[in-house]
């Protein structure tokens, strides 16, 4: 791992001050050499048996490509569902990059992954991609796609209710350096009462009610699945709606099962506010939308439990500025990422700037959110694209102000943003490396 930390004295040593055109070549070199720490995707250790997804159908069947099939094809979701993941694969290269230019971001970014691996980006036809793909081994070619994409770990997103997921746990007891675990509690929190007999089922003394008895339980549960996948967060997805305190039984499991646990394990919990559920659900899980969301919600869980950290990601364009304010009121709250509807340069360059305006380096820029392996390299090739001259353009108004910029403080900031703020929010040490 690249070093994080520079000692005060080291960033005011008299070495030479950049000028504009030193500034600009500094932030590109920086930027293409960190190893980034993707600190949340859908992406799965090998191990975990074949939840990873990878290759170009399951690149071309990515549900944000889905939802905009459906505006340039009259095929109906009732047809597309109806056929095999090839023929969908098909439909949507026919679709999207034969009968249309590709220029929307997620269909942009299929022809980057063509095209960093020598494949055509204006084929008729699918054969050549998926002939390359069909010779890939697994393991050497994440690894290949990791140091394409300029990442040295991905974090998971790992359900222990999901029933496809769960059981492979049983065996991925391997250390893969590579992947780092995340205990996502989407089911518990947000499906208590579909769920709770399947905790019943495994021998945790669960009632549907959220009584004392349920959340001893449910921490216990808890527990074993820390010890099971040493997750770096636990994580929960939640609605425009979400509110804390409330009587729910997810505000309750939330208060007297969930926060405790993370304190227990010194993790931090990651929330992910603002999705509005299924507002189409014919489209599957490309149906869902996004809502402003009241975030004195979190205020009050910042505030109320010091004693836990928040990474916290917020889905509605209208929620960012709050949630840089909030963190100028907490230091136990990270903000992180441009999170789905989000990641497009226009939107990713409006929030970068206001978090550096407003939070200076202390925020952990982005995230790829990728659920097919080789999509890490469009989504962090895109990121540091757009980046680049907001970085830039920040460290030429420090010049200007008077202040000299090097070389060294500015890997140092490319060291915080990309890896150093993660491992020292996660870790929960008080001062940043
Ligand atoms: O961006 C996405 O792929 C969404 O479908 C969600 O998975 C979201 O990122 C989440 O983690 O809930
Ligand atoms: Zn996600």
């Amino acid at each position: 791992m690249p070093s994080t930390t520079l000692s005060p004295s080291r960033l005011h040593s008299p070495k030479p001050s950049l000028d504009a055109e030193g500034i600009a070549q500094a932030v590109q070199e920086e930027l293409n050499k960190i190893q980034i720490i993707d600190v949340h995707t859908h992406l799965f250790k090998p191990s975990l048996g074949s939840l990873g997804l990878w290759g170009i159908d399951e690149l071309l069947t990515y549900h944000y490509l889905e939802a905009e099939l459906f505006r340039s094809s009259p095929i109906t979701p009732e047809e597309y569902w109806k056929l095999s993941k090839q023929q969908q694969a098909d439909t949507i290269w026919r679709a999207l990059f034969v009968e249309n230019l590709p220029v929307s971001e997620a269909t942009r970014g299929v022809v980057a992954v063509l095209q960093a691996f020598g494949l055509p980006t204006d084929s008729p036809d699918l054969k050549e991609a998926r002939e390359f793909f069909a010779s890939q081994e697994l393991n050497g070619h994440i690894s290949r796609v990791f140091q394409m994409a300029g990442i040295s770990e991905a974090v998971m997103t790992n359900d222990p209710l999901d029933p496809e997921e769960a059981p492979q746990w049983e065996r991925a007891t391997d250390r893969d350096v590579r992947f780092r675990a995340v205990l996502r509690l989407d089911r518990i929190l947000n499906k208590w009462p579909e769920h709770w007999r399947i905790l019943q089922s495994q021998g945790y003394d669960v009632e549907l009610q959220i009584s004392t008895k349920t959340t001893y339980a449910v921490r216990r549960f808890l527990a074993d699945w820390c010890k099971r996948m040493h997750p770096v967060y636990m994580a929960v997805s939640l609605p425009d709606t979400f509110q804390f305190p409330e009587e729910s039984p997810r505000a309750r499991l939330l208060e007297h099962a969930v926060l405790p646990s993370c304190r227990e394990h010194n993790i931090p919990l990651s929330l992910m506010i603002g999705v509005r559920y299924q507002v189409n659900p014919a489209i599957r899980l490309a149906g869902d939308a996004v809502g402003k969301a009241d975030l004195r919600a979190l205020e009050n869980l910042c505030r109320n439990f010091p004693d836990n950290r928040f990474l916290c990601s917020v889905l509605s364009r209208e929620n960012q500025h709050e949630l840089c304010v909030y963190a100028r009121k907490f230091r136990n709250l990270m903000p992180f990422g441009c999170w789905w509807f989000l990641n497009n340069p226009s939107i990713v360059e409006e929030i970068t700037r206001e978090r550096i305006e407003m939070l200076g380096m202390s925020f952990i820029p982005q995230h790829s959110d990728a659920r097919v392996l080789e999509q890490v390299i469009y989504k962090w090739r895109n990121t540091r694209r757009t980046m680049a001259p907001i970085f830039t353009n920040t460290y030429k108004l420090l010049a200007e102000d008077g202040r000299p910029v090097t070389h060294e403080g500015i890997h140092h900031d490319m060291v915080r943003l990309f890896r150093g703020n993660f491992e020292h929010f996660v870790a929960g040490n008080r001062e940043p490396k």
